[in-house]
């Protein structure tokens, strides 16, 4: 499981600057709106200081950290989804996205064009969210029109998922008309699962990327209060990123010279740490290593996920053929010092089916197929 988000907001607020800074790919950026008009896709990896560790002590022929991809699109504007400006278009490459970056502008900066002309992150959350919300509409009104076919279907399995999914579209279509987003109509588990195909993007969670200049590194300034307050109402998580230093601070060379220029500017984790990070958290992921002697790898997980499905991660053979683990949690590792030492310090458990595997676990599956 790679995790991937797509990248939404309005025209000319620093999408493709911050999307290029964290993936250093060649996304075009210009101050010129909509200058982005091919989908960019972008993979990253995320940093874990565990994976060196472990890495040093196994002394693996390779070291695989897990990663998450970036979707760049155009920016949205108001009347997007009746085809003003080029963002719906590209709406529909965000469409399978686990979450959604909304970059918000919170600098000031008069040579840098705003479409509304003024800094207002409320309101320009506000527009982004309506398009969003008539996307989405358009995909349910689509969806009810082809209902009347499926529920006169002679396939049982279609009428009856059809006779179970009009009420909770129709309920959406009310909603999404007046702009609600979709994760704010009450659904419940059930309902949400039973619309899972449309994929629709105003369920999805959402990580505010507020796009700040240097002055508000080290204080925070009022636009960012106001998306803070927001995000938290909503169970939303919010960033702060300097889009302008984070370009310069990818085009330096070393590590060493990154070190210096994010300590002298105030910077303490690079954005594309605090993106992955808070992604992380605001989707419960948790990562476990494999770790041999060929490889030490981190994967991707969810929070709460049993034994067979963590491996499922890896390859579904290892879920379906799943008869145990051998598990020790690398905090065990790094005080121990080998898995040996490991192993006679009785900290090596073998796992059945039920086990729920834990942040930092250090895994090995058994399966047969
Ligand atoms: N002052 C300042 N300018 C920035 C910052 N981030 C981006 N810019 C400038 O804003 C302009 C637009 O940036 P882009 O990254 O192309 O914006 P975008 O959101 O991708 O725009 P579209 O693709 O047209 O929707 C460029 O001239 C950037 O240099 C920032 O943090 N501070
Ligand atoms: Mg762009």
């Amino acid at each position: 499981m790679s995790i991937n988000c797509g990248i939404v907001g309005l025209p000319n607020v620093g999408k493709s600057t911050i999307f290029s800074a964290i993936t250093a790919a060649k996304a075009e950026a210009a101050n010129y709106p909509f200058c982005t008009i091919d989908p960019n896709v972008g993979v990253v990896t995320v940093a874990d200081k565990r994976l060196d560790k472990i890495s040093e002590l196994v002394k693996p022929q390779k070291t695989l950290p897990t990663v998450v991809e970036f979707v760049d699109i155009a920016g949205l504007v108001a009347g997007a989804s009746k085809g003003e400006g080029l963002g719906n278009q590209f709406l529909g490459h965000i469409r399978s996205v686990n979450a959604i970056v909304h970059v918000v502008r919170c600098f000031e900066d008069p040579n840098i064009t705003h479409v509304s002309g003024r800094i207002d992150p409320l309101d320009d959350i506000g527009i982004i969210n309506m398009e969003l919300a008539l996307a989405d509409l358009e995909v349910v009104e689509k969806r009810l029109n082809s209902m009347g076919k499926q529920l006169k279907s002679q396939d049982k399995a279609i009428a009856t998922k059809a006779r179970i999914q009009v009420p909770i579209l129709e309920k959406l279509k009310v909603e999404l008309a007046e702009g609600n987003l979709a994760k704010n109509c009450d659904l419940d588990d059930e309902e949400v699962e039973a619309i899972e195909d449309l994929n629709l993007i105003t369920l999805k969670k959402v990580l505010y990327a507020c796009n700040i200049d240097e002055d508000s590194i080290t204080e925070e300034n009022e636009h960012v209060k106001v998306v803070r307050e927001l995000a938290a109402g909503e169970g939303n998580g919010v960033i702060t990123i300097c889009g302008k230093l984070e370009s310069e601070i990818s085009a330096l060379e070393s590590k060493e010279e990154k070190e210096e220029f994010m300590e002298a500017a105030g910077i303490e984790e690079s954005g594309l740490d605090q993106l992955t990070h808070a992604a992380y958290k605001l989707l419960g992921l948790r990562t476990y290593f494999t770790a041999g002697e060929k490889e030490v790898r981190a994967w991707t997980f969810k929070a709460g996920s049993k034994a067979p499905q963590a491996a499922g991660v890896i390859h579904s053979d290892f879920e379906r053929g799943f008869i145990r683990a051998e598990v020790f949690n690398c905090k065990d590792l790094f005080e121990l010092g080998s898995e040996a030492r490991v192993k006679e310090a009785g900290k090596l458990r073998v796992e059945g089916k039920e086990y729920v595997v834990q942040d930092g676990d250090i895994m090995h599956f058994r399966f047969n197929v």
